[in-house]
């Protein structure tokens, strides 16, 4: 696809399920696009795919594939963007990587526009997007930060299968639909592709997301530790996760627990000091039943907070429930924002 203003634009993994959301994005957004490639794995080459009402044929990700792209955004796991983004890079495009691979290298950005924007001025072509998991909860946690300072976060989450890939999301859906049916079924996919073990996702819960570690952590609470305190600068700040799959098809949802650096503040005035933050949307009324939900954020780009309560015992505790889209915020539309400040900075060639 091509026309005259805007940018040469490539989606690589444009066939997944964060490829699907960021093409959705782009149109959405309007982002100027002069010419956009869609890049896949051999499997999908040939395919077409719809944007802005025209067809566009999916190629397969190769070095020369990036040849005038100007800007790349990567979602099709960490081994593709390792061979392929320095390849994109050595022909001049700014690479946005929506996988783990660089995103706790030195010298990457890790951004999420809402709370360090200012990062992406040190760019050396790769900018880093990071896990879904950290990036509703740092959007929720940046304005408290700056209004009473943090010492300390403890996070669980209650992750959707659509974080997992398409294959996923239809593992959990036939999965469903055999239990009921009193069939037996074979789990193939989650809790991890690569892993030893599957168990049923179906009518589940599973603590374990991504790999485990030597130190009992698996990957994705690594991730939601390592990467809140790169993108807050704050390398002092304690934090521990926990990280669970919930047979959700999209949404992410999130027990949060904080200790300030500052005491006394009150519920009223964290729910205004939310109410206003970029990026947010309070809804906390539990005299009307109203809270954030899985199924109510699908779709949007906002991040959720409801639930906020005061610790019982101690007096700079907080408790928040954050609930996002995991493949918008989470994914494509940090992804696309992270491009528009890009524009709005001047940093995209
Ligand atoms: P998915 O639904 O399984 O889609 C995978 C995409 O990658 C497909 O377009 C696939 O193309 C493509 N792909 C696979 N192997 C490839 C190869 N060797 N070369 C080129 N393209 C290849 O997965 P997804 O949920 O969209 O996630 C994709 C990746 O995005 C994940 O692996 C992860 O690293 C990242 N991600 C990040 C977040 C986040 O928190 N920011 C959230 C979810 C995912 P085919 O159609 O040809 O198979
Ligand atoms: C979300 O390389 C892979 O197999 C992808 C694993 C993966 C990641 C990751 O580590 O990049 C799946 C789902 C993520 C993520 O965003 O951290």
């Amino acid at each position: 696809m091509a026309n005259q203003s805007g940018y040469h634009v490539a989606v690589v993994g444009a066939t997944g399920a964060v490829g699907q959301q960021m093409l959705k994005t782009l149109e959405e957004r309007n982002f100027p696009i002069s010419k956009l490639s869609l890049l896949s794995s051999k499997r999908s080459a040939g395919k077409t795919v719809l944007f802005k009402g025209e067809e566009v044929v999916v190629q397969e990700a190769t070095p020369e594939a990036f040849e005038g792209v100007q800007l790349a955004l990567f979602s099709a796991g960490g081994s593709v963007s390792k061979q392929l983004a320095p390849e994109a890079v050595k022909r001049g495009a700014i690479c946005v990587d929506n996988t783990s691979a660089f995103r706790m290298t030195e010298g990457v950005p890790l951004v999420v526009p809402e709370v360090n924007e200012a990062d992406l001025h040190e760019h050396n072509g790769i900018i880093a997007n990071p896990n879904c998991s950290t990036i509703q909860m740092v959007v929720a946690l940046e304005p408290l930060r700056q209004q009473y300072g943090l010492k300390k976060v403890v996070v669980s989450t209650y992750q959707a299968v659509s974080g997992a890939g398409l294959n996923a999301i239809n593992e959990m859906k036939q999965q469903s639909k055999d239990i009921l049916e009193g069939k037996d079924v074979t789990p193939e996919i989650l809790p991890v592709g690569g892993d030893k073990k599957h168990y049923q996702i179906a009518f589940n819960a599973i603590p374990q997301i991504d790999l485990f570690q030597e130190n009992g952590y698996t990957f994705e609470e690594m991730k939601m530790i390592n990467e809140t305190k790169k993108i807050m600068h704050m390398s002092e700040l304690e934090v521990a996760a926990t990280c669970v799959r919930l047979p959700v098809e999209t949404g992410h949802s999130e027990s949060v627990y904080i200790e300030t650096e500052k005491g006394g503040a009150s519920v009223e005035e964290i729910r205004s000091l939310l109410a206003n933050a970029p990026g947010i949307v309070l809804q906390d009324d539990p005299s009307n039943q109203l809270y954030p939900m899985a199924t109510t954020s699908v779709g949007k780009n906002d991040v959720f907070v409801g639930r906020i309560r005061k610790d019982l015992d101690r007096d700079n505790g907080f408790h928040l429930w954050v609930v996002s889209d995991n493949l918008l915020k989470g994914a494509a539309w940090n992804s696309v924002q992270i491009a528009e400040s890009l524009v709005k900075l001047q940093l995209l060639k």
